[in-house]
């Protein structure tokens, strides 16, 4: 089996060469047969642009094929590719760049980036059209596709993720870890060519990389590209799919169209849920209106996919999470790290060829959630049933999911701390109907310095609009403990109702 996992898919693919790869607004990209070539001219421009094996490549802007075909070529130069959120602020991207230390940024003319000269970075742009200097370059050259061998422990990706110190730290996934994790997913969801996936997830987060594109990839599926979710869109495209997956949001939007039943899903064999809770009170209503029970599985950014509700619509319970998916081990914890009997909640712990080799450049973080023993901390709290079922309780780690994208506390606190006249903060969730969770901060201020303009200025410039919390509460005193620490579970408590009922 060839390691790159580009020569894998193109391996793959041989056999359906007359099969549309991408189908981008409605109209056909590409043909599986006439894929490589695409790519091979974005390979020729990354080599002319000075990108070489092991060279980082940052990308900061939205899906599009040319967003595909850069990808592969990045991974095809045996280059690591490093997406970023195109909705960050100049000030979040200059910390990833920093921390990456990439060769190349792409990057659309219109997402926010350090201004040039402040780091030493090449850029070249990739708009969400296809446009821009990268594809003008690819467009003058011959394809050349010239597919660096990797090992399976090479470095393919670094996606950067749980800030839980205030600085997001980069997850170093290798080829062997994406192709083992897209192997899996291919048996336990039976994938085939025949299928047709609708794809409305963002490209830079794992979701919509390595489950959605991939499997589309790997299967030689078509995949029916939206540059992103629309209830409306999603709706006219089911009818030419045959899978479709997202983050709850989609769901709970997609049923709000009092006319989305089962006849926009008669063609639809899978709905796929990930990246955050799915209420029960979703896929109850989901299988009400059209018929189908939504497959709700778990991952992590450091480790792809680690467990799924199985394949049988009869299998598939609300709430749980499912299986480790085949290869993975998953076991559940004490603080001691001794193995928890079944229904005892504790720390979900994992291990497996999917799980990535550490954070870049980050020894003792990386040692503080890798153990020796090949156990990864998840952060995440659950149980299992006798049959060896898991449900996710909830979480150690303090992290905010809103509308799939993890917000991290400590980085806004820290943020909000540098406002003159703030005295103290806390950021924390609360359920919210259509994120899941909403962002929501609190502060004790000196009245006579603080000026909640300041504080809105800093919040806009710096932070990304998914981060932004939703309300600031100015308190006259934080509820604490014994030992003085914020308790955030009575500030949630008080707020719970903020946006639902
Ligand atoms: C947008 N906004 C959000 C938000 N997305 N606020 C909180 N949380 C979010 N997720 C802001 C907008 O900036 C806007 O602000 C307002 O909320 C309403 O915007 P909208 O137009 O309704 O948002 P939209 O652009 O439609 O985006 C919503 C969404 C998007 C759900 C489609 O957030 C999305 O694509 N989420 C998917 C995230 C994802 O792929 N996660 C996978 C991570 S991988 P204003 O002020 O302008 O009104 C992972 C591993 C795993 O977790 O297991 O899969
Ligand atoms: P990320 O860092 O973006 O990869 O987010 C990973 C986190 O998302 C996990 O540690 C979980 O907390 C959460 N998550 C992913 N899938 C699910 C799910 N199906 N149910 C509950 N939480 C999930």
């Amino acid at each position: 089996m060839p390691e790159n996992i580009v020569e894998l898919f193109f391996s793959r693919q041989q056999a359906h060469a007359d099969k549309p790869a991408l189908v981008w607004n409605d109209e056909v990209v590409c043909t599986f047969g006439e894929l490589p070539s695409h790519v091979g001219r974005y390979r020729a421009a990354l080599a002319q642009l000075g990108v070489a094996r092991g060279d980082r490549v940052m990308i900061k802007t939205e899906s599009s094929p040319a967003f595909v075909f850069t990808y592969l070529a990045v991974l095809a130069a045996g280059a690591i590719f490093v997406p970023t959120n195109a909705a960050y602020t100049a000030a979040e991207a200059a910390l990833l760049i920093e921390d990456a230390d990439p060769v190349l940024l792409i990057h659309s003319e219109k997402t926010a980036v350090p201004p040039i000269g402040s780091d030493l970075v090449a850029r070249a742009t990739l708009n969400p059209d296809g446009g821009g200097s990268l594809t003008e370059l690819a467009g003058t050259l011959n394809p050349d596709l010239g597919i660096e061998e990797m090992a399976t422990d090479d470095l393919a990706a670094i996606l950067f993720t749980s800030g839980t110190t205030g600085r997001p730290k980069g997850a170093m996934l290798t080829h062997g870890n994406l192709g083992s994790n897209v192997s899996a997913l291919h048996q336990a969801w039976h994938f085939s060519s025949e299928d047709v996936i609708l794809h409305s997830l963002p490209l830079f987060h794992a979701h919509g990389l390595f489950v959605a594109l991939h499997l589309g990839l790997y299967s030689a599926a078509t995949l029916r590209m939206l540059a992103r979710f629309d209830a409306a869109k999603v709706i006219a495209g089911l009818s030419h799919a045959s899978v479709f997956m997202g983050v709850p949001t989609f769901y709970s939007r997609l049923l709000e169209n009092p006319g989305f039943g089962r006849d926009a899903c008669s063609g639809i064999r899978l709905f796929i849920s990930g990246s955050a809770p799915l209420l029960p009170s979703v896929f109850g209503a989901f299988e009400e209106r059209t018929g189908h029970r939504i497959l709700e599985r778990y991952g992590m950014t450091e480790t792809v996919m680690i467990t799924s509700n199985p394949y049988e619509q009869a299998g598939r319970i609300a709430g749980t999470v499912g299986y480790p998916l085949p290869g993975v081990n998953v076991r559940i914890v004490s603080a001691d790290r001794a193995e928890l009997p079944v229904g005892e909640i504790g720390e979900i712990e994992m291990a497996g060829p999917n799980l990535c080799a550490g954070y870049w450049r980050r020894v003792s973080a990386t040692a503080e959630s890798f153990y020796p023993d090949g156990f990864f901390r998840t952060g995440d709290t659950g149980f299992k049933d006798d049959s060896g079922r898991i449900t996710i309780a909830g979480r150690s780690k303090d992290l905010i999911i809103s509308g799939g994208y993890n917000v991290y506390p400590a980085e806004i606190e820290m943020l909000l701390a540098q406002v003159d006249g703030v005295q103290d903060v806390a950021v924390f969730g609360v359920p919210h109907p259509d994120f899941g969770e909403a962002v929501m901060a609190a502060v004790t201020t000196d009245r006579d310095k603080f000026d909640p303009q300041v504080m809105q200025t800093l919040i806009s410039d710096k932070l990304a609009k998914f981060k932004q919390p939703k309300a600031v509460h100015v308190l006259d005193e934080f509820p604490r403990n014994a030992m003085g620490k914020i308790l955030k579970n009575e500030l949630r408590e008080a707020y719970r109702n903020s946006f639902v009922q």
